[in-house]
């Protein structure tokens, strides 16, 4: 069956995936991200390929009053949002809690969590109204266990493991679903922004092993999408054979 599925983050990485997934599915997606160009380009992409219905929101998710003037103003045909993946997300440095850059701290938190807490409220009232929907929140393994020099990551993302939880029990007698899938390493342009475009220290990151990729985790996510009305997975953890948890890896 098709659905309205609405991508936060999908200019790259596992928001992009999950656009491809779904879309080969034949649902009709709303794509958001800051990079316009790319949205553009991924909507003739998909259009062409799969023959679906395109609606782009291009904004940024810190930035609370576009969020909710753009979220309110979806054309009436759009607005019957059935699922929402809170993607949207990024880390900004790996530095010493004493060393690290404010700045960087207040976007990853202005990004992963007020982002996602706008969306979410944003787009709850048209699930409420048909009393139903599915809320997918990437999380991370990063969220389970704090590692050194992840710090305020690692606090959004235990942000938004609280809030799904939360959220689970709040929206209960509007039938919503929430999953939090909780990646462990995935082989994106993630750790090129964490180390604000240094090649060679992003590269560095999955050397001797082999990552997960943004493909695994978005064929994990259309699963948890998926499945029967009265079925929902609440938290996935998904690591690459290499890695056993936050902290823990195995490399050659
Ligand atoms: P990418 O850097 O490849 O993609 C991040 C996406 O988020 C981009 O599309 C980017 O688009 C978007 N984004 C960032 N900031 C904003 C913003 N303010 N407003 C709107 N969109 C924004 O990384 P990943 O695909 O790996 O990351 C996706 C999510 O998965 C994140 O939440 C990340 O924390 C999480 N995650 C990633 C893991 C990994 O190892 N890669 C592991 C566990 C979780 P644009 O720049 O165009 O706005
Ligand atoms: C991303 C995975 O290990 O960089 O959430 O925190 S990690």
């Amino acid at each position: 069956m098709k659905r309205t599925v609405f991508i936060t983050g999908a200019t790259s990485g596992i928001g992009k995936a999950c656009a491809q997934t779904f879309a080969a599915n034949g649902d009709r997606i709303i794509l958001n991200g800051r990079r316009k160009e790319r949205l553009v380009e991924l909507k003739e992409i998909l259009e062409e390929e799969y023959n679906i219905e395109i609606l782009l929101a291009p904004f940024d998710v810190q930035q609370k009053e576009e969020v909710f003037k753009t979220i309110n103003s979806f054309p009436k045909e759009w607005q019957s949002i059935d699922i929402l993946i809170n993607n949207a997300g990024l880390a900004i440095g790996r530095d010493l809690f004493d060393q690290a850059d404010i700045t960087d701290w207040e976007t990853m938190l202005q990004t992963n969590v007020n982002g996602l807490i706008y969306v979410s409220k944003a787009v709850l009232p048209f699930m409420i109204k048909k009393n139903s929907g599915h809320i997918i929140n990437l999380g991370s393994t990063a969220g389970n266990e704090v590692y050194e020099r992840g710090n305020i990551y690692c606090a959004s993302k235990s942000a938004v493991d609280a809030i799904s939880q939360s959220m689970r029990i709040d929206l209960l007698p509007h039938q919503i679903k929430v999953t939090n899938v909780k990646p462990g390493a995935v082989e994106t342009e993630f750790s090129l922004v964490r180390f604000k475009g240094n090649e060679e220290k992003a590269l560095n990151t999955y050397e001797g092993f082999t990552p997960l990729t943004a493909e695994d985790i978005a064929g994990a996510i259309f699963y948890c999408a998926s499945l029967p009305p009265n079925v929902c997975i609440n938290d996935l953890t998904i690591t690459c054979t290499a890695q056993a948890n936050g902290i823990y890896f195995y490399k050659r």
